[in-house]
């Protein structure tokens, strides 16, 4: 009988734990998984080897800007530029140079449809760019 409590325990345990780890993952991927629809142009900060929002959806002819805020702090001080380059995955837009820290990179998104993008430099950073028609942005932003 003893066994079977310990047992017990140890399976409550695990499912505990995973709904814990289940709960984090959720948060974190409401929080890159952001969808921003709005009139105006849009940035879209590039920080933590992320880009923030991960998912953004602006109206047609609106610019997004990239903005590289990541660095990393020396072990003696200063900080070290890390450079980011926007590239699209199937080259719908012109790539940017390498961005150090500050640099800023902005596209016109003249036609709608789906844009995916990553960095040259970091491959496994990814985001996406949805450009929908100006009438359909209207109705989204009023309700
Ligand atoms: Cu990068």
């Amino acid at each position: 009988m003893k066994k079977y409590a310990i047992l017990g325990i140890c399976v409550i345990t695990a499912v505990l734990m995973a709904g814990c780890t289940q709960t984090t993952q959720s948060g974190q991927t409401a929080g890159l998984g952001n969808h921003v629809i709005s009139a105006a142009n849009q940035n879209v900060t590039v920080k933590n080897y992320q880009f923030d929002p991960q998912f953004l959806t602006i109206p047609q002819g609106a610019n997004v800007t990239w903005i590289n805020q990541d660095s990393s702090s020396g072990a003696y001080g200063g900080s070290t530029s890390i450079q980011h380059q926007i590239t699209s995955n199937n080259s719908a837009f012109a790539q940017s140079p390498p961005l150090n820290t500050g640099d800023k990179y902005t596209v016109q998104f003249n036609q709608t449809g789906t844009f995916p993008y990553h960095c040259a430099i970091h491959t496994y950073m990814t985001g996406t760019i949805t450009v929908v028609a100006r009438n359909a942005t209207t109705t989204a932003a009023a309700m």
